[in-house]
Parts: C-alpha cells; sequence; structure tokens
C-alpha cells in the first residue's frame, strides 16, 4: 500500500469536542508497514535496563500470574548511568488473539519488543520503560484506527503510563498507530503495533511510543535523519535535534 493511500484512510482527528465538555481528541498517526516484511522468528534478547516484575492479566484484566524479568545491562557505564536522574515509565503490554495464537512465547516477545524499543530512550533521554504488565487482549475493529480506540476502551482505568498493544489481526492495515497528545493525557497513553518480525516491530514501537511524547513527523523527502522521519523509521533508532528537545520537554507527562 502506497503511504499516500494509507495515510488518506484514517486522516488525523484533531479537536473533536464532547457535548458540553472542552475535551479535545488527541490527534492519531499512522506508520506505514516496513518494506521489507523481515518476517523472522528467531529473537535475540533485548537489553533490559532493570529488573521488573510484570503481572499477567485475562481479557477482563484479572490477574491470573506473574513473571519477573531481569536486568542484563550490569556494565559500569549502565550503572553510572543508572545514577544520573533516570525517569521510570511503567508499561502494560498486550498481545491480541491472533498474536498469541501464533506465538505461544508471546508474553517474552512482546516484552522483548518494548525493551528494544526503550533502549534509545534510555540512552539518549535517561527514559527506562519497564514492562510491570502482560494483558491477553481480544483486538476488534475494522482498521487501524478502529483497533486503536478498540485498545483504548479495553484497557483504560489502569495505573500504566504506556499500554501498548501487538496485533496480528487482519484488518490492521498499519505498521503502527498511535495517540499524538498534545499535553499530558489523563489516563494512559495508547499505542498498537503490527507484528512485522523482531527486526521491525520494534521500530515501529518506539515511532508510536515517541508519539505518545507528543512528536510529530518530519517530512518525507527532506533527508531529516529521525526514527519520525518514514523515510528512515524501520532503519535508525535515533531522534532527530528538534525531537530530542521536545522529548525532554513533555517527559515529566509521564512515569517519574
Ligand atoms: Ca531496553
Ligand atoms: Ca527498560
Ligand atoms: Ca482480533
Ligand atoms: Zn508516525
Amino acid at each position: 500500500m502506497s503511504l499516500a493511500l494509507s495515510v488518506a484512510l484514517v486522516p488525523g482527528i484533531t479537536e473533536a469536542k464532547d457535548a458540553g465538555k472542552d475535551v479535545s481528541q488527541p490527534k492519531i498517526e499512522v506508520l506505514p508497514k516496513a518494506k521489507e516484511n523481515m518476517n523472522d522468528r528467531s529473537m535475540k534478547p533485548a537489553k533490559v535496563e532493570s529488573d521488573s516484575n510484570a503481572t499477567i492479566l485475562d481479557e477482563k484484566g484479572k490477574e491470573v500470574g506473574k513473571r519477573s524479568f531481569k536486568s542484563n545491562t550490569r556494565s559500569k557505564d549502565t550503572m553510572m548511568q543508572a545514577a544520573a536522574a533516570t525517569r521510570v515509565v511503567t508499561v502494560l503490554a498486550v498481545a491480541d488473539e491472533e498474536y498469541r495464537a501464533q506465538y505461544s512465547d508471546w508474553q517474552t516477545r512482546i516484552q522483548n519488543a518494548v525493551e528494544s524499543a526503550d533502549n534509545a530512550f534510555y540512552r539518549d533521554h535517561n527514559i527506562d520503560f519497564q514492562v510491570k504488565a502482560l494483558g491477553n487482549w481480544s483486538s476488534q475493529g475494522s482498521n487501524a484506527s478502529a483497533i486503536l480506540s478498540d485498545l483504548s476502551n479495553d484497557w483504560s482505568g489502569y495505573s500504566y503510563d504506556f499500554v501498548v498493544g501487538f496485533t496480528r489481526d487482519a484488518n490492521f492495515d498499519a505498521g503502527g498507530i498511535a495517540y499524538v497528545y498534545s499535553s499530558a493525557p489523563s489516563g494512559s497513553a495508547f499505542s498498537v503495533n503490527l507484528d512485522q518480525g523482531t527486526t521491525n516491530t520494534w521500530h515501529a514501537a518506539q515511532h508510536e511510543f515517541s508519539h505518545n511524547f507528543g512528536l510529530g513527523h518530519d517530512p518525507q523527502g527532506s533527508g531529516i535523519r529521525c526514527i519520525m522521519n518514514y523515510d528512515y523509521s524501520y532503519s535508525v533508532d535515533y531522534w532527530d535535534q528538534d525531537h530530542d528537545n521536545q522529548i525532554e520537554q513533555n517527559e515529566y507527562w509521564y512515569g517519574n
């Protein structure tokens, strides 16, 4: 699908007002799929900056188990960096029924995708995403935008900073999708990523988390190398200077 077409399918929704309430809806941004779908099954362990215990939640949000993830970055550099004020943000990662049917190790896979997506946030901004819950999600919707709203309907009211969905739903017509907030959201920040294998999915997740921090896109064809430029979204893991500044400005929206 061409970029122009995929964007046209889901126009950005801005400033929709609820009757009587001054609630502006966040804008929605759609990331196209990677050109090469390297749907590799193998998985390298991601860098995990700190130990974390995660709760496993069933489709109703009921706790059905626990998982613990150990830090694997005990180098001196990491210890030094950890000593510098690290911001910790909490994540509920959920996999939909299609994703879980494909991968019996879905919990490890989605934790791994989040932990790969946060490496650059940690390296460049001292933000450590920690997976605190893993959920069984039943995804519904006729396109990516509807599936994003389904995620926010199903998983609102939890106290996690980010709720990220991983999907293999056939109706999900994008590489990733997220709300672009213009100020701290009142609840969790939501995004959904298509399963595009271990090399591409985390790129989409980093791009979508960036939207949750309020970042927009760099113009395609501009040559600006940034994960927020569609031309480089699946090939670089860093931001341009303006976007770096914006993350620093908005990081207080999440965690502590
Ligand atoms: Ca990591
Ligand atoms: Ca982390
Ligand atoms: Ca589904
Ligand atoms: Zn985007």
